[in-house]
């Protein structure tokens, strides 16, 4: 058995021998064995015969968590509870403000909406890092919504320094925006009582609906465009009829009925509003005593029905023939060598390999890194999510006019706790995640996860006639996942051990569908009255890098094709070459990526050249799925300038204490008002030589297809951007991994073909592994624990119940 899976590779040896390019003469002749020829001063090999290193994992001291203090306080850290609850405690002391406690509110009071920390300027935390100045100041601020008035608006607040003391100030907040403040109409402040007037609408055509839709309007229910449109001075909303599903699945995003009313909701005196008509099967009518005339007449065709309320596609258990070998454990991955990377938890900072960074969470946007550090210099100041756009498009007025921003609805509130086994292994560390919303700390237990994975392919491999060698692709994982609404959008960052930094988003979740009909220009029909209502992704992250040190230069490296005359050439030889620029300032800092993916994105400091004089660089890459997407809807007529970080898939800026943000949640409410216009800071600022910070776009055009039922699949659903060091150090920095082989061998060798084998001093598990153990444990999902902050009293929270929102 043994022999002959030897004389196997032998074979194959062989042939692949005979499809390689000449040998060098001497690449057979046998060098010694090992011990006669040794390895170049700088390596570091350690030999196991036949056997590969194995460690003895019994050691407790193995097992032991590595622990690591952070060098300094995490600035960016969020509110913590006390913090939120005195600056609750403080607006409400601000009688100017009016404010009412969330938890009595009705729709004409002013209430606090969402807290959270300011972000300190980048200016003091570079000051406060390097140990040349003390800790920023710690500023909140909310939004207030600003609804005791004919023109509801919100309004942020800033509060601080904190803790609250004698010298703070409760003030509005407009240093983050481009519009000179963040006072923001909404226009639609009574949705409470728009829902209702719908129904009631709605309800005069019982009959009609019963007759269409097989129940009457009371079994559906009604939503639709987000934002509302302006028609002149008017506000005008559409709603759509969606099936109620039954079960337990919600997934009534796929249960349009292709019927729909509109109205116009201008101003917040209901006997004001106006119901403006039907829409059935693409035809207008404008009152219902016209709709009820024409179904009186037959002349309403009745149309394929979209009935999915109580079936089993809507739902997303297992279901179809069973697959072969399915029920069998599959792989999965272990960590039998413990934590192999050190966490402060207090101050959520981590230590991997050549890597240290902090992390932070925000309502709005989720997990942040800060200060990510390479071989002990900073590469990145900040990188994380700022905002997601889905553009919908549609012949019906509800696709047509969806167009979600959704910080808005913010990535926070909805990371929900992780499922151990799936969305992270379960050797994952997890940690809990908190935000501030209506007056409320809500905790998301164990919703973020680190843990280190295994590439399933090596980071490097090679093979010649006397050794095979390959290194490990460990990679770290941080990861966190939100569920919006119908949409699931996972986040993570990985870093890799040849110092490349991947940030990833994928999606699963309900799609939003359109009711099938005459609408194939606009998404495939997916099942009996449905369709995949196309739309685009858009998801815009901040990646502000300084590459030793703040002055940096943007470069394209280009690969072009030429045709040149070379001395030693009779002829003109058709041929390509690098052709290096720079980018000089933002007139021209509205990226593309080049045509044939042929133009390298570098970012560098012009002055720290590596010893062969090539700038010691990182490249900025677009390397999983839709990376370098962006909309494409220009000048949307739903959401008008909001949506200008979207435009391209690229920008470079100067960077700003100022330009924090690409766009502002609260834009949403007024988008042709932003409150962050991303086009002002493309403002001709030089780019050379700058403190520079990169906005790239990852997405995906969506056009779903059956095989988005029940769920959309990762597979296709996922967009990455990595970013690599490119001619930063002297060689590839996974070889100092000591995980990696080198099997020496010897085809003529009858008896033993491996010689030898090199380990480099990397560690292997061996031994038993209690799978049992390894086995998350599905009755420990605990859910949310929620603490009012107004009044606030920690010992007696106000909810601390097992309940996901
Ligand atoms: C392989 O082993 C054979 C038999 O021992 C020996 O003659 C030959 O030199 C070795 N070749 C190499 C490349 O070491
Ligand atoms: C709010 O006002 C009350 C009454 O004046 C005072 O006791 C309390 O300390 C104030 N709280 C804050 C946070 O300013
Ligand atoms: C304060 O708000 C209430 C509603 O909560 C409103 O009735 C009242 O008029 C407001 N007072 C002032 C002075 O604006
Ligand atoms: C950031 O800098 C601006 C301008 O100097 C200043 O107004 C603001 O208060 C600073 N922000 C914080 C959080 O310190
Ligand atoms: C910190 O102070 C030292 C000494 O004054 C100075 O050389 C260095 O540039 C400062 N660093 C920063 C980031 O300000
Ligand atoms: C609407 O349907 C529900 C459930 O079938 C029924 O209880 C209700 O009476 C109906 N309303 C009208 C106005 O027909
Ligand atoms: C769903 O409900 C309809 C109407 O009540 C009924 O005819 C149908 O049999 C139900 N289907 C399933 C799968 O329960
Ligand atoms: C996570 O939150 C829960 C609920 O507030 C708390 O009991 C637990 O100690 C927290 N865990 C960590 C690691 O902070
Ligand atoms: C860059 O912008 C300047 C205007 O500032 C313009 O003159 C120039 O043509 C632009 N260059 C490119 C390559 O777009
Ligand atoms: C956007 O579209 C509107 C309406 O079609 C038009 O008036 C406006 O000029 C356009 N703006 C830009 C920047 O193209
Ligand atoms: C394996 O782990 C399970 C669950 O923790 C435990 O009950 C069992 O005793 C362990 N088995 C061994 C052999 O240690
Ligand atoms: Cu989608």
């Amino acid at each position: 058995m043994r022999l002959s899976a030897a004389f196997a590779v032998v074979a194959a040896l062989a042939a692949s021998t005979t499809l390689a390019a000449p040998a060098p003469k001497n690449k057979y002749v046998k060098p010694n064995r090992l011990l006669a020829r040794p390895l170049p001063a700088g390596f570091d090999a350690h030999v196991a015969v036949n056997q590969y290193a194995t460690t003895d994992f019994k050691s407790s001291s193995v097992h032991e968590t590595p622990t690591v203090k952070a060098p300094r306080k995490n600035v960016w850290a969020g509110l913590t509870n006390a913090e939120a609850a005195s600056v609750v405690a403080f607006l409400h002391n601000q009688t100017a403000l009016n404010l009412t406690a969330a938890a009595d509110a009705g729709s004409w009071d002013n209430i606090i909406t969402t807290l959270d920390l300011v972000p300190p300027n980048k200016t003091d935390t570079v000051a406060y890092l390097s140990g040349n100045a003390s800790e920023p100041a710690r500023y909140a601020y909310a939004t207030i919504m600003f609804n005791a008035f004919e023109e509801p608006y919100l309004e942020d607040y800033l509060v601080g320094p904190l803790p609250i003391n004698e010298k703070s100030t409760a003030s509005p907040y407009s240093f983050h925006t481009t519009a000179g403040s963040s006072r923001i109409r909404n226009f639609d402040a009574d949705e409470d009582l728009t829902s209702e007037f719908f129904a009631a609408e709605a309800a005069k055509c019982d009959d009609i609906i019963e007759d269409l839709l097989g129940a009457n309007s009371s079994q559906y229910d009604l939503w639709g465009i987000d934002p509302v449109w302006h028609e002149g001075d008017r506000v005008v909303s559409w709603v759509g009829f969606w099936g109620r599903p039954t079960s337990v699945f919600d997934g009534q995003t796929l249960l349009p009925q292709g019927l729909y009313l509109r109205f116009d909701i201008t101003g917040r005196d209901p006997s004001k509003w106006k119901f403006l008509g039907w829409l059935h099967n693409y035809k207008l009518y404008e009152t219902s005593a016209d709709f009820r005339d024409a179904w009186e007449k037959g002349l309403v065709e009745k149309t394929t029905r979209n009935a999915g309320m109580n079936e089993t596609w809507i739902g997303t258990d297992r279901r179809g023939p069973e697959l072969p070998y399915d029920n069998r454990p599959p792989p999965i991955q272990i960590a039998p060598g413990g934590q192999r990377f050190a966490v402060d938890e207090e101050e959520n900072y981590v230590a991997w390999m050549d890597f240290t960074f902090y992390w932070s969470f925000r309502r709005d946007t989720g997990i942040r890194l800060w200060n990510i550090k390479y071989k002990g210099n900073k590469i990145i100041h900040e990188l994380g999510l700022n905002e997601a756009l889905a553009h919908y498009a549609g012949n019906d007025p509800v696709q047509s006019g969806t167009t979600y921003l959704d910080t808005y609805y913010g990535f926070g509130p909805y990371a929900f706790e992780l499922i151990s086994g799936f969305d992270c292994p379960s050797h994952a560390l997890y940690l809990n995640t908190t935000f501030h919303s209506n007056e409320i700390s809500t905790t998301h237990r164990r919703s973020l996860c680190i843990f280190e994975q295994d590439a399933g392919f090596p980071m490097q491999r090679h093979t010649n006639g006397q050794y095979a060698s390959a290194t490990r692709n460990t990679q770290l994982v941080i990861r966190s996942v939100s569920t919006v609404g119908n949409y699931d959008y996972t986040f993570s960052v990985v870093y890799m051990l040849d110092g490349s930094i991947s940030t990833e988003v994928m999606a699963s979740g309900y799609i939003q569908s359109a009711y099938y009909a005459a609408n194939g220009d606009y998404g495939y029909k997916i099942h009996d009255g449905l369709s995949g209502s196309m739309h685009d992704h858009v998801l815009n992250f901040k990646l502000d890098a300084d590459i030793l040190g703040t002055s940096n230069t943007v470069g394209f490296h280009t690969i072009e094709p030429k045709t040149v005359k070379y001395d030693w050439s009779p002829v003109e030889r058709n041929t390509m070459h690098l052709v290096r620029s720079e980018l000089q300032n933002e007139d021209n800092a509205t990226l593309h990526w080049a045509e044939n993916a042929r133009s390298m994105v570098l970012i560098y400091n012009k002055d720290e050249k590596n010893k062969y004089g090539e700038e010691r660089a990182w490249r900025l890459m677009p390397h999983i799925g839709g990376a370098g997407m962006y909309s494409t809807i220009q000048n949307s007529t739903n959401a008008g300038p909001a949506l200008n970080f979207a435009k391209a898939p690229l920008f470079v800026t100067k960077h700003k204490d100022s330009e924090f943000n690409s766009a502002h949640p609260n834009s949403a409410y007024s988008p042709f008002t932003p409150i962050i216009d991303f086009d002002k800071y493309l403002d001709g600022e030089d780019l050379v030589q700058e403190d520079l910070v990169l906005w790239f776009n990852l997405g995906m055009h969506h056009v779903p297809h059956t095989g988005d039922l029940g769920n959309t699949q990762h597979s296709t659903a996922h967009a990455g951007m990595i970013f690599s060091p490119h001619n930063y150090d002297d060689f590839a920095p996974s070889q100092q991994s000591s995980q990696m082989v080198r099997i020496n061998y010897n085809a003529s060798t009858g008896d033993a073909f491996v010689e030898d084998v090199l380990t480099f001093g990397g560690k292997s598990a061996s031994g038993m592994f209690n799978l049992t153990a390894a086995q998350p444990n599905y009755y420990a999902y605990e859910g949310d624990s929620n603490m009012r902050k107004f009044p606030y009293s920690p010992e007696d929270p106000y909810d601390d119940t097992a309940a996901i929102v």
